[in-house]
């Protein structure tokens, strides 16, 4: 059997663009995967376009970053405001903050397990836009797939519910206006409160009633994907969910886990550097933390293949994630894996939508979300906050009141990242490894631990031409056919 490289290109039901390429040989008698490349095919710009901005567009710019994570986006950026004007949002702030941020999770989570990974094991219903897919094999029968693709679309309904629930307070979503430095644009009735209520409990009950019994019903079908997708098992969270104002108590903690340990370690943002050895940026940005980075696009560039830089704690490679959220903070304490991956993000959205009943019982009722915050003339902030995908973080500088500098660090920059400067394979790209291929036309095996991971690729891309005009050629892959293969020796 000769080696075959596959490329997936584009990777479907993500979000935005990727390309993964996958190298398939035989080992003990089975092909599997031996080597794999995460390529982020997407080129787009934010940080730059916020320099010279007033700092307080930038929570409205960057939720446009991502129709799937825009209250994450906004939430870090008024935290990193907050932190250069040196102010904390007022108990009602803090709370619409937590419960808009919290709709957007349960609707993301709801889009991930349902619309984005299920057919990966059942049958679509065979007509468009389900047609052509590939072959998931028959582990699941006919009542089960139909009661799967039932909840499938209810889950339609409940993503809009979700959206509907943030936008009482949110004024709309996705890319709520309300989040503000300083606080929240809202002023909370009882109307809103009972209106959210209502919501909230029928989502919450889809989640306890439907959608962790689906996870655990596919789950017990595809066990092996227990012990398939483990990678570097190396986690980290910043924490998120605000209990107090000052943000010293969090929902979920912050901190970092390493393979196979249970000891939660700290995490200092002077550890996270980011990495552009194999990336199409300038080498001489290689290795900087976040707040002295830079973004300057170099394609062609020798051994690089990513629009992603490779986010890196300590130079180590990190998963992010619902896994990382739960493991980190206690509430989940299987393995990491595919299926590890989606139990852990299904009670998630459960622990959630609870905690969600708490903060909107103890919202204030007419009482202001906000604290003044003048723009300083100088000034630097760091918002650290979790978005569905993982650990968000925006670091800002203020000069002459303006953005004078603006890096954005997103989960899946760190979970697709390619190989960073000591040749380490990236997250996603680790836990393909040893990955079984049955059918290398169709590797539904491959997908399942891709997915696994719920990529998006339109927030891990951040750059624009640079200053000089210079013209960035971008690779076009966009509509060659899903599948490529080649192979080293002609297939017989
Ligand atoms: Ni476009 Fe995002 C999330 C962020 S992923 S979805 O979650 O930030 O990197």
């Amino acid at each position: 059997m000769p080696t075959i490289i596959a490329a997936i290109d584009p990777v479907t039901r993500i979000e935005g663009h990727l390309k993964i390429e996958v190298t398939v040989d035989t080992v003990n008698g089975a092909q599997q995967v031996v080597d794999a490349k995460a390529v982020g095919t997407l080129f787009r710009g934010f940080e730059k376009i916020l320099e010279g901005r007033d700092p307080r567009d930038a929570a409205i710019i960057t939720s446009r970053i991502c129709g799937v994570c825009p209250t994450s986006h906004a939430q870090a950026a008024v935290l990193g405001l907050d932190a250069a004007c040196g102010i904390t949002a007022p108990t009602a702030g803090r709370l619409m903050r937590n419960l808009v941020h919290g709709a957007c999770f349960i609707e993301s989570h709801i889009l991930h397990f349902y619309l984005l990974s299920l057919l990966d094991y059942v049958s679509g219903p065979g007509m468009a836009p389900w047609t052509p897919g590939w072959n998931v094999g028959n582990r699941i029968g006919k009542r089960e797939s139909a009661s799967f693709l039932n909840h499938y679309l209810t889950a339609i309904e409940k993503r809009r519910k979700a959206h509907e629930m943030g936008a009482i307070f949110g004024g709309r979503l996705p890319h709520s206006p309300a989040y503000i430095s300083g606080g929240f644009t809202a002023i909370a009735k009882s109307s809103q409160k009972n209106a959210f209520a209502t919501i909230l409990s029928d989502l919450r009950n889809f989640i306890a009633n439907v959608y962790i019994p689906d996870a655990e019903r596919l789950a017990s079908l595809h066990s092996e994907y227990y012990s398939l997708g483990r990678g570097h098992a190396n986690l980290l969270s910043y924490g998120v969910y605000r209990e107090n104002n000052s943000g010293s108590e969090l929902l979920f903690h912050r901190g970092r886990l390493l393979k196979g340990s249970r000891d939660v370690l700290p995490l200092n943002t002077a550890g996270i550097s980011e990495h552009v050895t194999h990336s199409w940026y300038d080498q001489d940005t290689h290795n900087l933390n976040p707040s002295g980075g830079d973004t300057v696009p170099q394609h062609p560039k020798p051994g690089a293949y990513s629009w992603l830089k490779a986010p890196r704690y300590d130079n180590l490679p990190y998963e992010l994630g619902p896994l990382a959220r739960m493991s980190i903070t206690g509430d989940y304490t299987g393995g990491v894996s595919v299926m590890d991956r989606h139990i852990a993000r299904a009670h998630e959205a459960l622990k959630i939508a609870d905690a969600m009943q708490v903060w909107l019982n103890a919202l204030p009722v007419g009482a202001s979300a906000y604290t003044h915050c003048s723009v300083p003339q100088t000034g630097t902030g760091i918002g650290l906050t979790e978005a569905p995908r993982g650990a968000l973080g925006h670091w800002v500088d203020i000069a002459n009141q303006k953005v004078s500098h603006y890096q954005i660090i997103t989960p899946t920059c760190w979970n697709v990242s390619p190989r960073d400067g000591n040749g380490v394979r990236g997250a996603l790209e680790e836990a393909l490894i040893g990955i079984p291929v049955e059918n290398i036309d169709e590797p539904i095996e491959v997908l399942r631990v891709i997915h696994s991971f719920d990529p998006c690729l339109d927030c891990a891309t951040h750059v624009m031409r640079p200053k000089d005009k210079t013209v960035v050629r971008i690779p076009s892959t966009s509509f060659t056919p899903p599948i490529t293969l080649r192979s080293n020796n002609a297939r017989t």
